[in-house]
């Protein structure tokens, strides 16, 4: 099997550190493959970036569909393309941030979730309420630290569990759910600091995509999420 996992940021530091906590979880058998697009911002914060990121995302997609690959993950919290990366690629397609609030809600009651800048607070809470999620979301906080300075920022780790400590407390969560990608590498040691789950949705995905396929599972080829319609495209 192998598992195509899309960084679509262009930070590649980033998408070497996600492939290694995507093939940390991975089960025999399962080829694990980290990309990002060849053009788009390095790292995605707004809902400009995220917009900006889509064309790049859904290229390395139909790339991977010529390939044969069976499952894909995208690897940013925005979950930016995703229901538009279900309509071209044949496999299944698994969002971050989905993946990671879905796990959480198996293992407690509410879940809070730690992010970077405070303008990605609100689409969190969109991408909560758009997976029916809404009512285990108890809370979303930003740590204020831009995504390409959680590989640099020596202060990251402890900020990060700072605002995990304080989001337990004020939101009554039971679960921390990490609104990065670039965090990925921080689950395991916040987890034993803090006592509590704390979820990497590059892990999580990374196993539910496979699991999907073991399943023989993939996206429905009925209604919305057929292929588009084939169509010209000007302009190129
Ligand atoms: C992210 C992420 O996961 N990757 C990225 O570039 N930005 N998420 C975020 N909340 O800042």
């Amino acid at each position: 099997m192998r598992i195509l996992v899309i960084n679509p940021n262009t930070t590649l530091t980033m998408t070497a550190t996600i492939g290694e906590c995507a093939r940390a979880v991975a089960g025999p058998g399962v080829t694990v493959d980290a990309v990002s697009p060849s053009t788009g911002p390095v790292s995605i914060e707004s809902h400009y970036d995220d917009a900006m990121s889509v064309p790049g995302v859904l290229a390395e997609i139909e790339k991977g569909e010529r390939e044969g690959v069976d499952a894909y993950v995208i690897a940013c919290f925005g979950d930016p393309g995703l229901l538009a990366a279900r309509e071209v690629a044949a496999g299944p397609v698994v969002g971050i941030a989905e993946a990671a609030m879905r796990t959480a809600a198996y293992l407690g009651r509410g879940f809070s979730v730690i992010t970077t800048l405070e303008r990605t607070v609100g689409h969190t809470w969109d991408l909560a309420e758009s997976y029916g999620l809404g009512r285990h979301c108890r809370g979303v906080h930003a740590t204020g630290i831009p995504v390409v300075e959680l590989e640099t920022d020596p202060e990251a780790y402890a900020a990060i569990l700072a605002a995990s400590r304080a989001a337990l407390d004020a939101d009554g969560s039971d679960v921390i759910v990490l609104g990065c990608a670039g965090m990925a590498d921080l689950c395991a040691r916040l987890q034993s600091e803090l006592g509590v789950p704390v979820i990497d949705g590059v892990a999580a995905a990374t196993v539910q995509s496979e699991t999907l396929v073991r399943l023989g599972l993939r996206t429905s080829p009925r209604g919305e999420f057929a292929p588009p319609p084939a169509k010209a495209f000007t302009g190129h």
